[in-house]
């Protein structure tokens, strides 16, 4: 078995058993996540089984269909308790379209969502409806907003990985390649997702570690075809530049077919965010350098198990903290 699949499977593991334990501890500290006041206070356990409402992105993006797939594993393993609705937007950018599923998902009177919203405040307003009709609310992968939160009184909890602590971990690695000075780009998520926000800084915070020179930074808006054009006008503007830091894999993948088109590959590094496996391809062959794994796959079925404890009333909603791995060809070793 490779050893990436053993790492994997390890780290699924620990993540369960994390979950699973009802005791287990919140994340480090809620970041300032202090909630002014909870969703419900002690809830009163709902009989099952349940019908669990999964709301995600864009499913043009690898990362949310392997997210699907291990909803619905779950769901398998957990037929008795519950059922599944997977709903998903048609691009990166549809906040609109996403609204609108947690209203229909209200409407059908689901008991709990589990949600990645595209935007860490516009989705506040809808949850908190979702809130007020009694349904149960879980918020993975993008955190919602603090201030938002606060400003509405409500208490979401987030059940995700520490993106800062993962994007420097990638950055860390690429740093490790480069001379001090060296010119490099970064390619930004959507400025509005808080994960795109952590992201950017764990990247700055490796730049400024080796003391890298930071030429350009620039939104490619999650999207593949955007960050080739991105990355592809910021080679020609800045020839110059060695490496460019990407806040997910599709825009690592944009960057990469960019690269190449440029003859520059393995002249100019790229890291990426997700661990998909068209990345881990580019990774075998040298045309990406690293990325972050957050086992997609794992984060729903999280979020899902979560909002079930919610539901039992076994738990009082609190953050926590899933992993990351990082992601190179040393990890993934041969095919
Ligand atoms: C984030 C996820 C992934 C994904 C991105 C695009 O919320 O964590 O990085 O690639 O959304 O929707």
């Amino acid at each position: 078995m490779k050893r990436f699949t053993c790492l994997s499977i390890l780290s699924a593991l620990v993540l369960c058993a994390l979950l699973a334990a009802s005791g287990c501890s919140p994340s480090s500290g809620g970041k300032g996540a202090e909630p002014t006041s909870p969703n419900k206070p002690a809830r009163v356990a709902k009989p099952g089984p349940y019908r669990i409402a999964l709301v995600m992105k864009s499913l043009a993006n690898e990362f949310f269909l392997t997210m699907q797939k291990g909803a619905e594993e779950d769901q398998k393993e957990h037929a008795s308790e519950y059922t599944l609705i997977c709903n998903g937007i048609k691009d990166e950018q549809d906040v609109a379209q996403q609204i609108n599923l947690v209203e229909q998902m209200i409407a059908q009177k689901v008991d709990a969502i589990v949600i990645a919203p595209a935007d860490s405040k516009a989705l506040v307003g809808v949850c908190k409806r979702a809130q007020d009709a009694d349904i149960v609310v879980v918020n993975i992968d993008n955190k919602f907003d603090d201030e938002v939160l606060k400003e509405k009184k409500i208490r979401i909890p987030f059940v995700g990985p520490d993106n800062r602590k993962g994007a420097q971990m990638a950055a860390d690695f690429l740093a490790s390649k480069l001379e001090r000075d060296a010119p490099v780009a970064m390619l930004e998520g959507i400025p509005s997702a808080y994960n795109g926000q952590q992201r950017k800084l764990g990247f700055d915070d490796a730049i400024e570690n080796a003391k890298l020179n930071l030429v350009t930074s620039q939104s490619a808006s999650w999207e593949m075809d955007k960050a080739n054009q991105v990355a592809s006008s910021i080679l020609t503007e800045h020839p110059e530049i060695q490496a460019i830091l990407c806040a997910n894999d599709s825009m690592a993948l944009g960057a990469a077919a960019a690269v190449r088109a440029a003859d520059k590959t393995g002249k100019v590094l790229i890291c990426g965010y997700d661990g998909i496996s068209a990345v881990e391809d580019l990774i075998r062959k040298g045309q990406i350098l690293c990325t972050v794994q957050q086992y997609a796959d794992r984060l729903a079925a999280f979020g899902i198990q979560y909002a079930l404890q919610m539901l039992r009333a076994e738990i009082e909603p609190q953050d926590r903290e899933t992993i990351v791995d990082l992601v190179t060809v040393g990890t993934l070793g041969p095919q």
